[in-house]
């Protein structure tokens, strides 16, 4: 068994970190505050070649595998967790494309997100009445002459309203369940595409969430990314690589919460020594610590696993219900070994906590994380 990272993952780690020290750190509270989309950010990230992290070469990624996707996501989030979340749905839709695309949809489609003239990439699968359910989903795509009429609604679109590429998911078969769902390329600003609202959210307030409005956007033959009915595998072997990347980003927000404390600990004085001598405040960090380290080498095997071309369905929901859990104690921990200054503006504990909360809901929540892992016991167990 290896843990270590080899030269090149170590290389993009380093690669990562610096950027979110250099570039992402001096504004991240203000970002928070302000509301504002890190444009400029996102376009440095692409020129880095971390929006195509485990995407071929040949379409401008960094071909680097999914352990490194991971290490960038653990940097990013360390520093500003919306920047990371509208890295990793990017990822996830340029790895999709390039997985299942034509050569055509590939050149086209991943070039335009890895080279930043995409702006990002977006992930058009819920809806009001389908979120942890999307064989619930009521958007339809008709068959016209030399395309698709898409219509309907969708709901927790992350960016949805930047990306200049989305994956769009609709009903082409009604009566084929989810056999009868398809996946098709939809580029930002087309016409009959409507942000209909932005949602108030409680964290990542850097990245936006919003409600899209499909009415009748006409797309060519060409659009539909793999075959007729195949969507909705698709969008559930691409959540198994973004669960990666949502347990990665609360790792990342965990590991600064502890390193963080840490600090704080050994410098704040109470009864006359610093609160590390405590006994009760080093055993909180030492189990920070302990759930920080059992997290990371569940992410890094489900990682691994995924690298190696193994099922990893099961590991990357274990690592997301474990990873993502711990991270919000971890988070909650923090502000308490803090006191009255973790829960001011002052220090970034109150955003920490804030932003890592919908870690355990997006992308899956942790009960049907609990689902998707339950099934595959059941299963294993019937071989
Ligand atoms: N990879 C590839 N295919 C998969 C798969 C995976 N990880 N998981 C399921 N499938 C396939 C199944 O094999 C099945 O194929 P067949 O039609 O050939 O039998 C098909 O997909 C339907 O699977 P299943 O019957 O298990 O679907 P369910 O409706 O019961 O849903 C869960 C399964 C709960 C796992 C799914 O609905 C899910 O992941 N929900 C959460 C969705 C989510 O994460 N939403 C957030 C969106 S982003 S914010």
């Amino acid at each position: 068994m290896d843990f270590a990272l080899n030269d090149e993952q170590e290389m993009i780690r380093q690669t990562a970190r610096d950027f979110a020290q250099r570039e992402l750190l001096p504004q991240a509270a203000a970002r928070d505050l302000s509301g504002e989309f890190p444009l400029k950010e996102l376009g440095a990230l692409a020129e880095l070649g971390l929006m195509g992290v485990n995407v071929p070469d040949a379409y401008g990624g960094a071909e680097a595998g999914a352990l490194a996707f991971s290490v960038v996501m653990q940097e990013l989030a360390k520093v500003d967790a919306s920047v990371a979340v509208t890295v990793s749905v990017t990822n996830m839709v340029a790895e999709l494309i390039s997985a299942y695309g034509t050569d055509e949809q590939k050149k086209r489609h991943v070039s335009k997100i890895t080279s930043g003239e995409a702006v990002c990439g977006a992930f058009a699968l819920s809806e009001p009445q389908a979120g942890s359910d999307p064989s619930a989903m009521r958007t339809s795509a008709t068959k016209i002459d030399g395309g698709w009429r898409i219509k309907g609604d969708k709901q927790w679109i992350s960016h949805g309203d930047k990306a200049g590429v989305m994956i769009v998911w609709a009903i082409t078969d009604k009566e084929a369940g989810t056999r009868g769902i398809s996946a098709f390329i939809v580029e930002g600003g087309v016409k009959g595409l409507e942000v209909v609202s932005a949602e108030h959210k409680m964290g990542l307030r850097g990245s936006t969430t919003v409600q899209l409005g499909f009415e009748d956007v006409l797309v060519g033959e060409d659009a539909m990314l793999g075959t007729e009915g195949m969507g909705f595998k698709l969008a559930m072997a691409a959540l198994d690589g973004g669960r990666i990347g949502i347990s990665s980003q609360a790792l990342g927000v965990a590991t600064a919460a502890l390193e963080a404390s840490l600090a704080y600990a050994q410098e704040r004085e109470q009864f006359g020594q610093p609160i590390i001598r405590h006994q009760a405040i080093a055993n909180k960090l030492a189990d920070m610590a302990t759930k920080l380290e059992a997290s990371k080498l569940l992410i890094m095997r489900a990682a691994w696993m995924k690298d190696r071309k193994l099922p990893f369905s099961k590991e990357a929901s274990m690592a997301k219900v474990f990873a993502t859990e711990k991270a919000c104690e971890i988070c909650d921990e923090a502000i308490q070994i803090h006191g009255g200054n973790g829960y001011t503006q002052d220090f970034p504990l109150e955003r920490f906590y804030r932003d890592v909360r919908v870690t355990r809901i997006y992308e899956g929540t942790s009960e049907i994380q609990r689902i998707v892992i339950a099934r595959q016991l059941i299963k294993e167990a019937s071989k």
